[in-house]
């Protein structure tokens, strides 16, 4: 028989070591759930990072990372991006360069089959940031991936700032015969809140881009057509110089075109 003393000591150290485990279940639990998710995030950046050749994915890392880190989430404006644009820098494919405006799918769906255009999401940039979300903190050296600002909630949000960056660097340096797919089954193609009419079409330098081919993908009901006047506004906003076209393209012969291969890059419309 143990002495009561030693029996109740024993039994005080089982409770306490229990009691830490449980703190220390909650407080990792906790953690996680608040969004503490960064290493998801840096995996993610780093695994579509390392598909492309000639970057140094630390770099672009470290760049991205001082646009946002301990700062508001409210006020991360375009400019604090600069640094990442320039780490991120690509030689632009004159002649094949892809704009879009609410036909994200159709597009995408059609560059991952033929490699006939490149789109902003094909860029090293685009590629790894597609469809993630981040922001920081102010006085944390955090990255968060939950609880950020959306869209629209303000203005100067990380993931807006980061593409209307990421577009305007990608309409900068656009050149030759660009191609922008718009939509057809909706009432305004060439919205100006969209970003390619507020940012990208501002961009495009006439010293550099030559002609604007506008394909204008309809459905089975199509709303708006070539002559649509938003198309006009687009026409008035464009720098002098470059010249204009539009086509309106059935969806369907897009996708027939996707899954042709031996059909000349060109000859989709
Ligand atoms: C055009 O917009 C409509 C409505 O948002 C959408 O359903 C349709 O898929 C879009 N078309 C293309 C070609 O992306
Ligand atoms: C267009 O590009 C040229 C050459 O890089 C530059 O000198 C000019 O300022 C640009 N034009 C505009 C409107 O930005
Ligand atoms: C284009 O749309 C307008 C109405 O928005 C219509 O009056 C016109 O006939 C259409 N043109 C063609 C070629 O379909
Ligand atoms: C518009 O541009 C495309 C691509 O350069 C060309 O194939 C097409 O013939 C042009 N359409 C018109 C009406 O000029
Ligand atoms: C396309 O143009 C805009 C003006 O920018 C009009 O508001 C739309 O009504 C018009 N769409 C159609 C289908 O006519």
């Amino acid at each position: 028989m143990e002495p009561p003393a030693k029996r109740r000591r024993k039994a005080c150290v089982i409770f306490c070591v229990i009691v830490v485990l449980v703190v220390i279940t909650v407080v990792v639990v906790l953690a996680l759930s608040l969004g503490h998710n960064s290493g998801g995030m840096k995996s993610a950046f780093f695994d579509r990072c390392e598909a492309f050749k000639g970057y140094d994915c630390q770099k672009v890392w470290d760049a991205f990372q001082q646009a946002y880190v301990g700062k508001d989430p409210c006020n991360v404006p375009m400019e604090a991006y600069d640094p990442l644009i320039a780490a991120g820098t690509f030689k632009p494919p004159c002649n094949r360069m892809m704009f879009w405006s609410k036909t994200k799918h159709v597009v995408h769906d059609f560059t991952a089959k033929r490699d006939c255009f490149f789109t902003l999401e094909d860029t090293l940039l685009g590629s790894v940031l597609d469809g993630l979300t981040w922001c920081g903190k102010e006085g944390s050296s955090e990255t968060f991936t939950t609880d950020c600002p959306g869209w629209t909630e303000c203005e100067n949000n990380p993931v807006r700032s980061f593409w209307n960056r990421a577009s305007a660097a990608f309409a900068d340096v656009a050149c030759g015969v660009v191609t922008a797919m718009l939509n057809g089954s909706i009432d305004t193609p060439f919205s100006p809140t969209s970003i390619f009419a507020s940012i990208e079409v501002m961009h495009f330098n006439a010293t550099r881009v030559r002609n604007l081919n506008v394909v204008l993908v309809t459905q089975e009901k199509p709303v708006a057509n070539c002559t649509n006047a938003s198309l006009k506004n687009l026409q008035k906003v464009l720098a002098e110089g470059i010249q204009y076209n539009c086509t309106e393209v059935a969806h369907s012969q897009i996708e027939e075109c996707s899954n042709n291969p031996e059909k000349p890059c060109g000859a989709c419309w």
